[in-house]
This record gives structure tokens, sequence and C-alpha cells, in this order.
């Protein structure tokens, strides 16, 4: 296995100076040696993955010097913008270097959202005329560092490594998020289930909805959820669509602090359209905490000032399962859209499950109970 610390002195030394991207799990072990050693000057966690290619050109105009950009694949389609549109050859030729953690890898067994993207990776990059080399547990670290960074000099442009699972040994991080509340996601989650009993649940990526879909099991329910599986930060323009299709029911969009900020642009369409029946939901732990709880910036954020600022008509916090019955209550007295901030701790269950049913299953259970 590769030594995150190694392979971070290692491109320090080739050339690399700056470090910027959106945490993946595959590359949990990287990222959390990047967070703790990368100084303010030195490593960015960026809202979504476009911002990191961005940033990284930003940096080489500025200093003529290389930046390298962390991602899982499925990020690939935020950056596959500025990639094609800025730092392309055939446009401004910046020169960077993509780490990309290889998730849904053909003959890797991993979830349904990561399949197509792992399957379609490799074609993806040759499309985009990236030149790559995979990295594996196996690959020695300066070798491939040298090969790509070689590579690097001599196109100007970006040259990407593809990480398959089990690459990095661990690196435990030190740098904790900042502990908003005590309250534990899932037990937030029971009590927003039985708070939003005959709504339309729209939960987001990574834990949250693996939760949701244990819950109602645990409920004795069966499924009624769109799960977000994929779509990292989209879920409240999912939840938006179908405020506006659905206007005798309420939808409740349950988002996650790191898939909020990712297309926070979301928030200000949501309060122009204002759907009487949308309450946004945000689940804040100040964390990305399904890929390795690596900090975001929402700990220090007012999002009541946000929320109202963006044009929702009303903004309830809690951070404890009696405040969200409070606040369900007070909900009930308000047209949306409103914004719920619910405080909650980093955490979940180890033995936290996945999905059994398929997600066309899902939608198509989630459908049968918006038409009712
Ligand atoms: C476009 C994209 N980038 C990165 C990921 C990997 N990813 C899955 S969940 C997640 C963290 C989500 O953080 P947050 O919304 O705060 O929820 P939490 O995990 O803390 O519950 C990340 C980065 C992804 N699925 N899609």
């Amino acid at each position: 296995m590769i030594d995150p610390k190694k392979f971070y002195i290692g491109l320090q030394e080739a050339g690399v100076r700056l470090f910027a991207g959106v945490p993946d799990s595959l590359l949990k072990h990287f990222c959390a040696y990047v967070d703790d050693h990368g100084g303010p000057s030195e490593h960015v966690m960026t809202a979504n993955e476009g911002n990191a290619v961005a940033l990284a050109a930003g940096f080489h105009l500025t200093t003529g010097q290389i930046a390298a950009v962390y991602m899982q694949n499925s990020g690939l389609g935020n950056a596959i913008n500025p990639l094609t549109s800025l730092a392309d050859p055939q446009v401004y030729k910046i020169p960077l270097l993509l780490i990309i953690g290889w998730r849904g890898e053909p003959g890797v067994k991993d979830e349904p959202q990561h399949v197509k993207q792992g399957a379609i990776t490799p074609q993806q990059l040759d499309l985009l005329g990236i030149p790559y080399y995979v990295m594996h547990a196996d690959t020695s670290s300066e070798e491939i560092i040298t090969e790509a960074m070689g590579r690097l000099e001599v196109t100007g442009a970006p040259v990407a490594l593809l990480v398959r699972k089990g690459t990095f040994s661990s690196y435990k991080g030190q740098r904790k998020p900042k502990m908003l509340s005590s309250l534990k996601r899932e037990d937030a989650l029971r009590e927003l289930l039985k708070s939003a009993a005959n709504s339309l649940v729209i939960s987001t990526t990574g834990k949250t909805s693996r939760e949701v879909y244990e819950l109602r099991g645990e409920r004795g329910e069966t499924q009624r959820d769109f799960l977000t599986v994929g779509s990292m930060g989209h879920t409240s323009s999912i939840a938006l669509g179908a405020a506006l299709g659905c206007p005798e029911k309420r939808v409740v969009c349950i988002d996650g602090d790191g898939s909020a900020l990712m297309h926070l642009g979301a928030l200000p369409i949501i309060g122009d359209v204002k759907p009487k029946n949308l309450v946004h939901v945000l689940l804040n732990n100040a964390a990305h905490e399904s890929v390795g709880g690596q900090p975001t910036v929402a700990g220090n954020l007012d999002f009541e000032a946000i929320a109202l600022a963006c044009g929702y008509k009303r903004y309830l916090q809690a951070s404890d399962a009696e405040g969200i019955r409070d606040a369900w209550a007070l909900l009930q007295e308000n047209d949306g859209p409103v914004f719920f901030e619910v405080k909650i701790a980093i955490g979940s269950r180890d033995d936290l499950g996945r999905p059994a049913s398929t997600p066309e299953e899902n939608k198509n259970a989630f459908m049968a109970v918006a038409t009712l």
C-alpha cells in the first residue's frame, strides 16, 4: 500500500504546490493527510470538483506552478466543464494533476450509483484527452509520480492518476469538525420521519439516505422515500421539482451541509420560486461524514442569514429531538419554503446497511406515494 505521507511529500518534491478538491472515501487517508499538513495556502477543500479545477487554474496563472485536484470519479461530472473549456490544450492549456478515486471500477463490487461512472471513467478521460495512470496498492509511489509529473511537463496540460480501492495505507486525520450538537443523525432522522409522516421525503447522498432507508424498515413501513444516492448537491433541486409537480403534498428535502454547499446556487432559486409546500431540512454536522468526516466550512456559516437572504419564508433551527418536534409544530403555521437547520453530531452506526432494493424500485415506490 502507498503511505499517504510519502505520496504527499513525493508530490511536493515533484513540484505540486497546492492541493484542492472534494473528499472521497477511497482517498480518505490521503485527503486526511493533506488536510492535516497543508496550510491554508497549500490546501483548499472546495465546495465542488469544478471549483477545484478552476482554483488550480487560477493558482497556475499567478505562479506558473502546479496544483493537484483530488476527487471521487463521480465528481468528474462537475469538473468536466472547466476541464474542457478552461484547462484543455485547445483553450488555455493549464497543467494540473488530477487524483481521482475510482469508485465502481469494473470487477469491484460497488453501489448502483457508482457502477456506470466506474465503467466509463477511463473512456471519459480518453475522450477529454487527459493521459492517466492507474494507481493501486502495489504501485511504486516514486515511479508513478515521476511518470505523471514528467508527462505533465511535456504536455503542459492536465494529467490524471486513477486510484483503485485499497491503494492508500491508513492515516487517521487529526483535524476534527466543529461539534455543533450531540444529536446523532440517525436520531434526528427518526424524529423527522415521525414528524413528516404524510410528506414526500427526498434525502441526500451518503449515509443520510442509507439511514432513511433503514429507519423506514424500523417503522415497519415499506420504502417510500426518494434516496438521492448519487447526484450529490442536487437533492434540493429534485425537491423543488417535486414540490412544483405535487403542490397538494408537503415535500421534505433532507440535505447535508457538504451537499448543500456543493450546489448552493439552488437556494436562491428555491427562494425565488417560493414553493409553499417545500421544507428544506439541512442536517448540519459541519463535515463530509459519509466519506471520512473531513470538516466543511458549514460550522461557521449563518444559515439563517443565507436562507432568508435567498428568499426562504422562514428559518427554523433545532439541535435535539424535542427541538425538532417544536419546530415541526411551528412549521404547520407557515407557508414554505422553510429552511430548517438541524445541528447534529458527526458519527453513524458501524453496522449501517445499504438499500437492498434497486434505485429504480425506490423511484417507483416514491412515485406511487406521490401520485396517490
Ligand atoms: C459529485 C460528488 N462528489 C463527491 C462525492 C462523494 N461523497 C459522497 S457523500 C459525500 C459527503 C456528503 O457530505 P454531507 O452532505 O455533509 O453529508 P454527511 O456525509 O456529513 O452526512 C461525498 C463527498 C459524490 N458522491 N459526488
